[in-house]
């Protein structure tokens, strides 16, 4: 018997949790031979600057630059990209960022506060950060899309100073990562990757400016070197591999579903998507949707690889033990596929992004809806959110007493002379004496 496409699972059969439990298992790769070079990378670009980073950019890209310098592009070539690209592309790239720039526009953050009686004024002044570095991977995972979902939120919350650094191997420049990165309004460019670009933006070197947080994904190298620096500087997540999640009461057509899972499959061996349906003779059908429509996706080994090992089609009783599984799986991206995704969604407690009702794919959050692709993975909407404009912002505390605030000089005095911390005391005594 071939193979099947895809796993089918019952959540009411006997050793369902376990199955489920195999299926979802993923532990970010961590390699100590790996973990060691991006040591010695990092040091090496710490005590020498510029010179390491230019030493390993010539032998990790092939690069013949004799400076850093060399390897900034100017903005005017970002600007010379996207006048070059193909203009349905360009109007594409501008409508997306359009779209991203008004969604994050609400994120924002505002400063508050608020006075009391006595006329002690409390609240919170919030600031972008000064300084922010993006990475945007080499090669084929180069995606324009993730350049407009790291790079704007980041120039919505203000950030004054945005340097974006890519891999290129052979010096051959992506056109349309910096087409966006123009759109995006990135300020410096750098053609560098690896753990030592990563370095270079945690500590600065003579040529490139240290930076206050780090975001966007990366390959092994990359992750384990933010590993490495995070404290140093901030950083975003580390993206495990892409999820989809659909849930669907079979009346949707089973093609569409079938490409939707496809859409996440594509991008990864390692990446995930599940299909939840009550209705069996619905799994029946994008099963052979799958199967009749793998060999025409261009990703088709990856794709196939991905479904085969982590992919699952899942029968459950009813639409509440849906909900129950999706709050279990944590999913990147869930698809309610269902009449009215409005009823569903008050029970929905963790999941990255939501997508709602039949006309919803998840792709259009890939690209244009408007929210960020960023997105936890591997259980993490569990406890994190969405990439966002409050990731660039940061918040500081405001107090301003006035000369009647005595209940708080009072107050501060008798838990500091209970913790035998008498300057702390006095410093209150002094400004309202204890009567
Ligand atoms: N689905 C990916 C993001 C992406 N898709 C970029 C297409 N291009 C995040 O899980
Ligand atoms: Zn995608």
């Amino acid at each position: 018997m071939a193979e099947s496409i895809i796993h089918r699972l019952n959540a009411d059969a006997e050793g369902f949790d376990a199955e489920l439990d195999a299926l979802l298992a993923w532990e970010a790769v961590s390699d100590a031979a790996v973990a060691n070079a991006v040591e010695s990378i990092v040091e090496a670009v710490k005590t020498r600057g510029d010179d390491a980073v230019l030493d390993y950019t010539r032998q990790f890209d092939g690069s013949t630059a004799s400076s850093l310098s060399e390897l900034e592009l100017p903005t005017a070539r970002l600007q010379q990209a996207l006048d070059a690209i193909d203009s349905e592309l360009k109007a594409a790239l501008e409508h997306a960022a359009e779209r991203i720039r008004q969604y994050h526009a609400h994120q924002k953050q505002e400063s508050w506060s608020y006075a009391e009686a006595d006329g002690t004024v409390l609240g919170q002044q919030i600031r972008p950060l000064d300084r922010a570095g993006l990475y945007v991977p080499g090669g084929k995972a180069a995606y324009p899309s993730s350049v407009l979902m790291n790079a704007i939120p980041a120039k919505v919350a203000g950030v004054p100073e945005l340097i974006m650094v890519s891999p290129t191997p052979g010096g051959k420049l992506n056109e349309v990562v910096l087409a966006a990165a123009a759109i995006a309004g990135v300020d410096r460019f750098f053609a560098i990757g690896g753990a030592q670009a990563v370095a270079a933006l945690a500590y600065g070197t003579e040529t490139i400016p240290r930076v206050d947080k780090i975001v966007g994904p990366g390959n092994i190298y990359v992750a384990t070197a933010k590993r490495q620096v995070f404290g140093q500087v901030g950083l975003d997540m580390i993206a495990g591999p892409s999820e989809i999640l659909v849930v669907c009461d079979g009346k949707t057509d089973p093609d569409w579903i079938a490409m939707d899972l496809f859409s996440q499959a594509e991008h990864d061996e390692d990446a995930q998507s599940i299909l939840i349906s009550p209705d069996p003779a619905f799994l029946d059908a994008v099963e052979q949707s799958l199967e009749r429509l793998l060999p025409t996706l261009e990703r088709a080994a990856i794709a196939g690889v991905s479904l085969r090992e982590r992919g699952a089609l899942v029968q459950v009783a009813d639409m509440d033990a849906a909900v129950e599984l999706v709050n279990r799986i944590a999913p990147e991206h869930l698809e309610l596929s269902v009449e009215s995704p409005q009823a569903l969604l008050p029970n929905i407690r963790h999941a990255g992004a939501i997508f709602m009702g039949r006309y919803t794919p998840e792709a259009l959050g890939d690209y244009c809806a408007g929210p960020n692709h960023v997105l936890p993975t591997s259980g993490t909407s569990r406890f994190s959110s969405p990439l966002g404009v409050y990731d660039f912002q940061k918040r500081s505390s405001l107090i301003q007493c006035s000369a009647e605030a005595s209940a708080l000089g009072h107050t501060a005095s008798v838990l500091a002379r209970s913790e035998s911390l008498t300057a702390h005391a006095r410093s209150a005594e002094l400004r309202w004496p204890r009567k």
